[in-house]
């Protein structure tokens, strides 16, 4: 009898750590307005959201999906407004891409939005335009080549991991430069221009190259 009470009590105790242990565990996909993560996207593993850092001049914006419009203008034939609703119409597309820091940091994540090619398709690009500025609602900059958002297929993300880009990841769009160091990523963009000439953003303008070449130097000798 004796023995029976202790096997018991020792069950209880183990089932008790087992379990425990299994609810204080939060490894694992996230759960983001109730939408679920994904961790692997075609055999690619994704740092989950909870390991990716976050860098802004001015913490995090919050940006209401009603009211939020994406103003483009600049060297374009239509300039426009669009709604969170009209960018989401556009055709979407995903990618594995890294976001390199340039101060060592970094991060891979599955990345869904629009090619920023549609999107001036929409507004139609003058031929003199070779730069598209993006603006950002925390007063963040930066300026890209139009050819090289159109010959890689950069994309304007509303989405990473499969989940709805979270305020603190730049909801509504984070640009996802490939290949450009994490400056270039501008978050909670509001506004892109078109223009005929180089323009410096936020860091460039404090001495950060302009190109932005991961791997490439993170400064630049100006004269
Ligand atoms: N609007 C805005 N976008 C921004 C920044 C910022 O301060 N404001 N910081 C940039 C820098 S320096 C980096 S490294 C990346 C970091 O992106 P993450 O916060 O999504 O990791 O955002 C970029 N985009
Ligand atoms: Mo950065």
């Amino acid at each position: 009898m004796k023995r029976i009470l202790l096997i018991t009590t020792l069950i209880l105790i183990f089932s008790f750590i087992a379990f425990s242990g299994c609810i204080s565990e939060d490894e694992g996909p996230g759960v983001y307005n109730n939408e679920t993560e994904s961790l692997l996207y075609r055999g690619e593993p994704l740092t989950p959201i909870s390991e990716q850092r976050n860098n802004a001049i001015k913490g995090t914006q919050y940006i209401d999906r009603e009211s939020y419009r994406l103003q483009v203008d600049g060297l374009v034939e239509k300039p426009g407004e669009f709604s969170y609703e009209e960018i989401k119409a556009l055709p979407r597309t995903s990618k594995v891409v890294d976001l390199d820091c340039v101060e060592g940091w970094g991060f891979t994540a599955k990345w869904t939005g629009v090619r920023t090619a549609d999107l001036f398709e929409e507004v139609g690009i003058k031929e003199n335009a070779t730069t598209a500025i993006f603006y950002s609602a925390d007063g963040y900059s930066t300026g890209l080549d139009l050819d090289y958002l159109l010959e890689n297929d950069i994309i304007l993300a509303y989405g990473i991991n499969d989940v709805t880009l979270p305020p603190e990841r730049g909801f509504p769009l984070q640009l996802v430069a490939e290949g450009k160091y994490g400056y270039k990523w501008a978050k909670w963009i509001v506004r892109i221009e078109l223009t005929d000439s180089p323009y410096r953003g936020y860091w460039e303008e404090r001495g950060y190259n302009n190109n932005a070449d991961v791997g490439g130097p993170a400064f630049e000798r100006r004269g």
